[in-house]
């Protein structure tokens, strides 16, 4: 399969987006790298030539069936963007960036007939289900209020991979991907909350996460022993849809220190961060924090990832020698 070019290309990112310190994760995540979260045992291997995707329910005037060669037809746009499972505990994995080709899905629900609840309409949840039986719900009014929301066919430049989806997922900025990123889709019912709990929500957790802003240090690694000397502390923070505008590193719980954040590719997308440490010989713990595009400080109190994402500072003890 050959992906077709985007209509509407990636903004270029920003040559100082990726900071290149030892030990930082790249800006962006090779798919090989990617974390991968879901149910399956067996990853499925759906045939594109004859996948199709409903779109019917609560105010859809036209219900649509999809085919792959009818994606492919509509307009294509390609955006970075950061995912995050819910399931990430802090300092954890479960993030990472790709660049993604996808069909815009908020035209394609308003051709339909489908308006979000700010405009009247009735369905407030929309509810996506893979081959293998998922359920995702998804509010409306998130996919249709102008942020990059798609129906994603590829991944850094490459069809999505088996594993993230192929031949089609969903993909919402903003939102933990229990939430919003539905692969392997082949169903879009618009229902409302109230009538509907999908498949995690029956399981304990929240039927609405936005993701939380989050902050990781990457290096120096847990009980790492770096010289004494100036030592890079470097790491990722995310607050996808509003951005990061801070990052701030203490040691030993002393004064916190502004960080340089790495240029900024896109509200959508994590940062890159780091801080020349001062280091002396000894035991010492870092910690970090980031503040949001909207000013709000990265909640430090320590949270476990039900019902709805982590909470907390992530910190790293080291031994300088
Ligand atoms: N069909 C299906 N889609 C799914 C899931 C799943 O279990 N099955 N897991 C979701 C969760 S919890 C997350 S965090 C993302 C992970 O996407 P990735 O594996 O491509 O990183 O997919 C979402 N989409
Ligand atoms: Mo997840």
């Amino acid at each position: 399969m050959r992906l077709p070019r985007p209509d509407d290309a990636a903004a270029r990112i920003p040559s100082g987006a990726d900071l290149d310190v030892p030990g930082l994760s790249p800006f962006t995540t090779p798919n090989g790298e990617f974390y991968r979260v879901d149910t399956a045992l067996v990853v499925p291997k759906v045939d594109a030539t004859t996948w199709s995707l409903q779109v019917h329910g609560e105010g859809v005037s036209s219900p649509v069936t999809l085919r792959f060669r009818d994606l492919l037809k509509r307009r294509l746009i390609e955006r970075d963007i950061t995912m995050t499972c819910v399931s990430n505990p802090v300092g954890g994995d479960y993030v990472g960036t790709a660049r993604w080709i996808g069909v815009p899905l908020a035209p394609l629900l308003r051709e339909a007939g489908v308006r979000p609840p700010s405009e009247g309409g009735r369905a407030d949840q929309l509810v996506a289900r893979s081959v293998d039986g998922m359920t995702i719900g998804t509010p409306v009014e998130a996919v249709m209020d102008g942020r990059d929301a798609m129906l994603a066919i590829g991944m850094n430049g490459q069809p999505l991979p088996f594993d993230h989806g192929f031949p089609v997922r969903m993909l919402v900025p903003g939102l933990y991907g229990y939430v919003s990123a539905c692969k392997w889709i082949e169903d879009i019912e618009l229902t409302t909350f109230d009538a509907y709990d999908a498949y995690w929500v029956r399981r304990n957790w929240s039927n609405r996460a936005p993701i939380k802003t989050q902050s990781r240090i990457d290096t120096p690694k847990p009980l790492a022993s770096p010289k004494a000397g100036t030592v890079p502390v470097a790491g990722v923070a995310w607050a996808q849809h509003r951005g990061i505008s801070r990052v701030e590193v203490r040691v030993d719980g002393g004064e916190w220190q502004e960080a340089r954040l790495a240029a900024e590719a896109g509200v959508d997308t994590w940062r890159q961060w780091v801080w020349e440490w001062p280091a002396t010989s000894g035991s010492h713990t870092l910690e970090v924090r980031a503040t949001d595009g909207e000013g709000r400080l990265q909640n430090g109190e320590r949270a476990g990832t039900v019902p709805d994402g982590a909470t907390g500072w992530h910190s790293v003890v080291v031994d300088v020698s």
